[in-house]
């Protein structure tokens, strides 16, 4: 099976000897700083070392942070005082240019940290903790003293606004999940998350006013008919913007309006056109059931949870929302249309600027600043202070900065969402689709050509990152997709563009990030092992297969061939293996700091030629047998009562046995098997694809995507040996909602080509 069946934790190959010297040659810092000058000499760090700071609370607090961190994570005390030989001043120096600039000399007896804020004074320290080896994170005992190379580090961000935004809606995340990525992020730099607190699926803001938004908005049922669920008390919000704060991290709330507001239609269903009752969604995609516009019980609403957020989040700005909010109960709504004509407009997108328009005003009353996705500026008239948030590719952010908004860059297009696939998706957990590898974040430049040309790139105030969760089911998975691509999007938020390097940020990704990334708790992904071409658990042969191994980013891969795991002490692969008998091909990838990915485990079958099927005569179609009820796992179906036996002419009309509607709801689920036969053009070895649950040929399983937690794409590929002529077929098909994911969404066909290990051939 691949790693999707593991767990996303990674072991350390090989523990090394702890190297307390930190490197002098090369910066280890993420996101690489504006300038470092090494000196000769090193700075020691050890409990003989003082610390002092000058400048107020601010100053306090910063050298409070670094003294606790040592404290915690290294179990170094420094005392407060001045030292001749070894100490460390933190000051507010109101000369340095630039909020969250910062100045960090270190020279043998003493280290200096100056800026002009708090966060500015942070910053320095959290630099100056990178400067210390990750492993001393991990063995807080193992060391009592640190040197420090001699240097002098002027720094400061590019962009004011580096973001990530994390959706507990799809899957939720616990208070605790979300400080440790507060806390993980900020050691980046990273001063925004935005939280995507509202959507159809899930209400997760505690509104006393409204208690039926978290009873009922909050719970959903799943397809299994579990209730899934959760929510932040306002004590839950505010322990969360307070630990924010303290790492210089605002809160950016986002309340949802007019779309993507079904959990909250849910609660209280007068918020819709229609005011009819209804649940959460169950599925992703887009709800079509929206906020009324037409009536002003909408307006009251909304201001009322928009006065309880108000005080939670004490930050700037506020985000509404606004994307992928379908017009079509509008056009039919008394309300709606009302309103349209009293206002003299012609199109519903105008009543959508409405909602915005309305709100936003109510936020400036209150001295917060509007931030919305891109959709905000359909309507038009939408008022300059708006900040767009720019997701649909970069075209809204161009568009808006035209029109002087401040923008906020997200692009799907560009590797900033990183619900995408981050390597081949044949050797990854389940993710929406796309692909973003660390490269490409890394690559993005948030300020696009034409805004640089015609003097608008002031306009881009900064970048995010977005985790939407509809298939990070888990905070492992949450993790995994978060690190290291958080790093690369640091990188692209706060270092100059002169000063990015992909070669270097590799290098300290695979050394220090990955080691600190690990001894700060978090999942990462560590490159699986990939072959080139054709990329599949099971390949089939039939006098030897040549097998080419790779992963995303160049690093070390290892493997066996005699079933045993690999191990860093493991035979290195440096050119294709040629097989030629049944083989397990077990290997994984290790990261220069020791980090090993997941292993996998690829199974090469020697096998000979399949006999064709004896048959008499034969019907064309195929035979179907339907079982009514939601079935978890598609084993062992006969041992239930089947409801109906028919003949059908394709393989698809497995998912087409009961009659659907577009949020899913009420469905009769069913399990469906279609057998008969398939042609097989000439001899050889044939490579299947389906995203059905089971496909047998002859008798034995060939694909099997029962443990996938969602069946969609063509993930698992099966390959098998046949001989010209006619060959069984039987496939399964599993009629529910797994996870969010309907399989009715699924085209349920089974495709088939000649294999072949570059994976060129055409499917049939
Ligand atoms: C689009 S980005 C959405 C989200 C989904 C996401 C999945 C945006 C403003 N809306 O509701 O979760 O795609 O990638």
């Amino acid at each position: 099976m691949t790693i999707r069946n593991l767990c996303f934790g990674v072991i350390m190959a090989c523990s090394g000897i702890l190297s307390l010297q930190a490197q002098t040659s090369q910066c280890p810092i993420i996101p690489r700083p504006q300038e470092v000058r090494y000196a000769q000499g090193a700075f020691q760090l050890s409990d003989a070392t003082c610390y002092r700071y000058s400048g107020g609370q601010e100053a306090r607090e910063a050298a409070e942070f670094f003294v606790g961190k040592l404290q915690k994570d290294m179990r170094i005390s420094l005392r407060k005082g001045k030292s001749k030989t070894s100490e460390i001043l933190f000051c507010i120096d109101k000369t340095i240019e630039g909020d969250e600039a910062y100045r960090l000399d270190i020279s043998d007896l003493r280290v200096e940290v100056r800026a002009k804020t708090g966060a500015g004074l942070y910053y320095a320290a959290q630099s100056l903790l990178q400067l210390l080896p990750a492993e001393a994170l991990g063995n807080p005992a193992s060391a009592s003293a640190f040197s420090i190379p001699c240097q002098h580090i002027i720094d400061a961000p590019r962009f004011a606004y580096r973001g990530v935004m994390l959706d507990p809606c799809r899957h939720f995340l616990s208070v605790e999940d979300v400080k440790a990525q507060i806390e993980r992020l900020a050691t980046y730099k990273i001063n925004h998350l935005h939280w995507h607190l509202t959507d159809d699926q899930g209400w997760r803001v505690e509104i006393k006013k409204y208690p039926l938004l978290t009873e009922v908005g909050a719970w959903r049922t799943e397809g299994d008919g579990s209730r899934y669920g959760g929510y932040y008390t306002q004590d839950d919000i505010r322990e969360v913007v307070n630990f924010a704060r303290r790492h210089h991290v605002e809160i950016v709330p986002e309340l949802e309006m007019p779309g993507h507001e079904m959990a909250a239609i849910a609660a209280y269903p007068y918020l819709s056109c229609k005011g009819e009752e209804t649940t959460p969604r169950i599925i992703w995609g887009v709800e079509d059931v929206v906020l009324c516009p037409g009536r002003e019980t909408t307006f009251t609403f909304l201001k009322d949870v928009i006065d309880e957020m108000l005080p939670l989040f004490p930050g700037t700005l506020f985000h509404i929302g606004g994307d992928e909010s379908p017009r079509g109960e509008w056009a039919t709504c008394d309300s709606c249309q009302a309103r349209k004509q009293a206002l003299g407009y012609e199109r519903e997108s105008q009543l959508q600027s409405y909602v915005i328009e309305r709100i936003g005003s109510y936020l400036a009353q209150h001295g917060r600043r509007l931030v919305g996705w891109d959709e905000i500026l359909e309507g038009g008239g939408l008022d300059t202070s708006a900040i767009v948030m720019s997701w649909r590719g970069e075209a809204g952010g161009i568009t808006a900065a035209r029109m002087n908004h401040h923008v906020l860059m997200t692009p799907s297009s560009h590797g900033m969402y990183f619900d995408q696939f981050q390597s081949n998706p044949s050797v990854e957990p389940m993710a929406i689709g796309g692909y973003s590898t660390l490269k490409k974040v890394y690559s993005y430049d948030p300020v696009p050509a034409e805004l640089k040309e015609n003097g608008r790139a002031h306009y881009v105030m900064g970048v995010q990152a977005n985790c939407w969760s509809e298939y990070m089911l888990n905070v492992g998975t949450l993790e995994y997709r978060l690190y290291p691509r958080a790093l690369a999007l640091a990188e692209v938020a706060w270092t100059q563009p002169e000063n990015k390097d992909y070669a270097d940020f590799e290098r300290r990704v695979d050394n220090e990030g990955a080691r600190r990334l690990h001894y700060m708790g978090a999942a990462q992904h560590i490159p699986p092992v990939e072959q080139e071409g054709a990329c599949l658990d099971h390949v089939v042969f039939t006098d030897s297969a040549i097998v080419r191994l790779t992963t995303v980013r160049p690093e070390r891969i290892v493997y066996t061939l005699n079933g045993q795991t690999p191990t860093a002490a493991s035979v290195t692969y440096t050119e294709p293996l040629v097989i030629t008998k049944t083989t397990d091909v077990k290997c994984a990838a290790i990261l220069p700091c020791g980090l090993m990915s997941p292993v996998r485990t690829i199974h090469y079958e020697k096998q000979s030629l399949s006999e064709t099927a004896r048959t008499g005569k034969l019907r064309p179609g195929l035979m179907l047998k339907k079982w009514e009820g939601f079935y978890a796992s598609p084993f062992r179906l006969e041992a239930n009562k089947c409801s109906e036996v028919k003949h059908v002419d394709r393989i698809e009309a497995l998912r087409l046995q009961n009659k659907r509607n577009n949020a899913m709801r009420g469905l009769a689920d069913y399990a469906a098997e279609v057998s008969g036969y398939v042609s097989i053009p000439t001899d050889g070895v044939y490579e299947f694809a389906t995203n059905n649950v089971l496909l047998w040929i002859d008798g034995t399983l060939v694909i099997d995507n029962s443990q996938l937690t969602t069946p969609r794409h063509y993930i698992n590929k099966g390959t098998r040996a046949l001989k010209s002529g006619l060959h069984e077929i039987k496939v399964v098909f599993l009629g529910g909602i797994y996870n969010g994911w309907p399989s009715y969404w699924d085209d349920a066909a089974v495709k088939m080509r000649p294999f072949t290990a570059e994976g060129t051939n055409n499917w049939q």
